[in-house]
């Protein structure tokens, strides 16, 4: 997510956290948060998880490891992770800063990582219109085209066999820019049209025909008028490249949730069964959430945000063609919502407080309401 974080959020859907959370409290359950141990947990959220046929993880980037909480960082992942996210490592402007230089360090690192404690890794992602290096501005509409068939084969055949999940295709929705289909018009767009989607996941297909190819997607989750216009959009895109024959396994939904924004569980759940219908799995891939505009100390945030993953997780796992859930870090210290920049960009007020562990690595009551809510899950 990036400008259109303010675009997204209309005056109208400000509610206040408390009336946000009535929205889930309707068919929220009550929660038995356990009390915070000092112990880790017997089970980590990727056993509880696989116990249900669930693959659960979340997004690492490596240089937090380098960090004076390294050790404690790297347990998280150890404990509770079956696969995991590039956060940073496989982004076009990390593995080509320059036009002729490629940089494998990071990525290479996390996938060592990943082989040292046996997870899988989603190497996020291929071709996002979003995060490109300055360099690819400057290319004519030729040089855009060679570039992605050269950059997919390229990537993919390096890390086969070593990478089973690819984000091929990440954010091609954007309304804002006013294109037909709602697509956003960044440099692939403007190469190619939306012929850049399909050519994206060919070229994939070409190159790893047994990995899985995922388009991911954001702001699919709100109730209001943006979600609803990101819904139809992507479901109407969905419909013209499985009618192509595009090969693609599975849908992503970032999930990244806000106190402050409302939801209609049940209109997005249905949304799920009509994507799902189309052939597709699903995968909640950024999972988190934002409560920086909430009120209350900290101990009333942090049972909001549980709430909140609990609602969530409790109405999408219904759908049984989710089969990965994977949070966008697990630990406050290292969640995007704490970087300064992200902070002056969407004027958050106070520290986040948007995931399974605190900023000292201590479990929260999130990280309880994801482990019932996979206990509560239908298997699949
Ligand atoms: O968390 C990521 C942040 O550190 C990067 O600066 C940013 C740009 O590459 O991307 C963030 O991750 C985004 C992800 O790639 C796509 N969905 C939204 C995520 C949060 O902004």
């Amino acid at each position: 997510m990036t400008r259109n974080d303010n675009q997204s959020i209309r005056r109208r859907d400000l509610l206040t956290g408390a009336a946000a959370l009535g929205v889930f409290g309707t068919s929220a359950p009550s929660l038995t948060f356990a009390a915070q141990a000092a112990n880790p947990p017997a089970r980590g959220l990727g056993a509880i998880a696989a116990s249900k046929g669930i693959l659960f993880g979340a997004s690492l980037a490596v240089h937090e490891l380098d960090r004076d909480h390294g050790e404690r960082y790297q347990e998280l992942y150890i404990r509770d992770a079956r696969i995991l996210t590039s956060e940073l490592e496989f982004k076009l402007s990390t593995l080509r800063p320059k036009q002729d230089a490629l940089d494998f360090h990071g990525a290479d690192r996390l996938i060592g990582f990943a082989a040292a404690h046996s997870m899988p890794v989603r190497a996020h992602t291929l071709i996002w219109d979003d995060d490109v290096p300055d360099w690819i501005h400057r290319l004519a509409p030729g040089g855009i085209s060679d570039l992605l068939d050269m950059h997919i084969e390229t990537i993919m055949r390096r890390y086969a066999g070593r990478i089973r999940y690819w984000d091929v295709v990440n954010e091609p929705i954007g309304p804002w820019d006013g294109k037909p289909g709602n697509l956003r018009a960044g440099p692939f767009y403007r190469a190619l049209g939306e012929d850049y989607i399909a050519r994206a996941f060919k070229a994939a297909r070409a190159t790893a025909p047994s990995d899985i190819l995922v388009l991911n997607e954001a702001q699919c989750e709100t109730a209001d008028e943006n979600g609803e216009t990101f819904r139809t959009s992507l479901l109407a895109l969905l419909r013209r490249l499985k009618d192509q024959g595009v090969p693609i396994d599975a849908i992503g939904f970032q999930s990244h949730l806000k106190l402050a924004a409302t939801y209609d569980l049940p209109v997005f759940t249905a949304f799920l069964h009509e994507v799902a219908d189309l052939g597709f799995d699903i995968h909640i891939t950024e999972l988190d959430v934002n409560d920086s505009t909430f009120p209350g100390d900290i101990a009333v945030r942090d049972r909001a945000v549980a709430r909140m993953y609990r609602a969530y997780l409790d109405a999408v796992l219904k759908v049984t063609a989710v089969k990965v859930v994977e949070t966008w870090q697990l630990s406050d210290a290292t969640s995007w919502m704490n970087d300064p920049a992200t902070q002056a960009r969407m004027a958050i007020r106070s520290n986040p407080r948007p995931l399974p562990y605190d900023a000292s690595f201590q479990r929260k009551p999130a990280w309880d309401a994801i482990a019932e809510a996979f206990d509560a899950a239908p298997a699949r």
